[in-house]
């Protein structure tokens, strides 16, 4: 566990210097939305998926320089939805790592538009990162906006969030669940690393390895989230806690009780470090981090 904390620090200092420099300020009150959109995305988030996208990228000799515009851009775009997920008309949170919520920091108004900007900003930094071949950035692109969007991706996924409510039926809630968890959560952290595979060129059969691996951490990161959301410690997690149960949302733990959840992301993070083993590349790293990411306390 210690080496892959250190991994992941080590691997956020670097991150964490590129990705400011990707932020220049601008004269005039304009400046305020950059301040907005740097406070937030700079706020001590753990950068799990650039990590991915980079980790993944290396199996296949793709250096840190050349995965740096996809992993940023999909922070900037994976720091937005956090903006406006935290907004008073969605989860209504006050905190988010710890800090003061990008509304709470500045206004609503500067928050939705810091939001906005970085959605933006991820795709225009993404298309004209010279690093990446033509074709491979037009296809990083489309993955991109597909697993962001309203048809299957991430929008999709927390517009159930918001409106789904049960029929009664449990085969139906649990159905419900499991699409809602797979599109808020899953489809960005699918997309970290199957950028990897595209960056690396890797073959079709490997790129399928690392999808159905990042399917199994993202279901596990889902689970994992959820029971900090109900056991967590406040002043580690960061963010308001007990708000699943207090908006009677519909998640993995309100649906199977925490042991059951618990059990169910273990055994996908078993199955997960088997499948990304069976690679003929070095792996440690991601094994790793499945193992990390339903043993963390934030
Ligand atoms: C507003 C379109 C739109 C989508 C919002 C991201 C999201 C969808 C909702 C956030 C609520 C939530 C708890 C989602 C579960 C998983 C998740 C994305 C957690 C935050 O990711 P971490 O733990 O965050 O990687 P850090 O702060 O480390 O970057």
């Amino acid at each position: 566990m210690s080496d892959i904390i250190e991994s992941l620090t080590l691997f956020s200092k670097r991150f964490n210097v590129d990705l400011a420099n990707c932020f220049p300020p601008l004269d005039g009150a304009e400046n305020r939305v950059i301040e907005a959109m740097k406070y937030s995305v700079m706020n001590g988030g753990k950068r799990l998926r650039p990590y991915l996208v980079c980790e993944c990228a290396k199996m296949y000799g793709v250096p840190y320089e050349t995965a740096f515009p996809a992993a940023a851009s999909l922070e900037m775009l994976h720091s937005y939805s956090l903006i406006h997920d935290d907004l008073p008309s969605m989860d209504n949170d006050d905190l988010r790592r710890g800090k003061p919520t990008c509304h709470k920091q500045f206004d609503e108004a500067t928050a939705i538009l810091a939001g906005d900007g970085l959605l933006t900003y991820a795709f225009d930094y993404l298309s004209t990162a010279l690093v990446i071949r033509p074709e491979i950035r037009l296809t990083l692109i489309q993955l991109l906006a597909d697993a962001a969007g309203a048809f299957g991706g991430m929008v999709s996924g927390q517009t159930l969030d918001l409106y789904a409510a049960s029929d009664g039926n449990p085969q139906h809630d649990e159905a419900i669940i499991s699409r809602l968890e797979t599109m808020k959560t899953g489809r960005l952290l699918r997309y970290a690393c199957e950028a990897g595979a595209v960056l690396g060129q890797a073959p079709q059969n490997e790129r399928q390895t690392i999808i159905s691996y990042s399917r199994k951490i993202g279901q596990a990161f889902q689970i994992a989230d959820d029971i900090l959301d109900k056991e967590g410690d406040p002043k580690l997690v960061g963010k308001t806690l007990h708000k699943d149960d207090s908006q009677n949302k519909f998640t993995f733990v309100s649906y199977y009780g925490v042991e059951k959840a618990r059990n169910l992301a273990q055994n996908l993070i078993a199955e997960a470090i088997a499948e990304i083993q069976s690679l003929p590349h070095p792996t440690d790293n991601l094994q790793a981090l499945a193992q990390y990411i339903i043993n963390r306390s934030f």
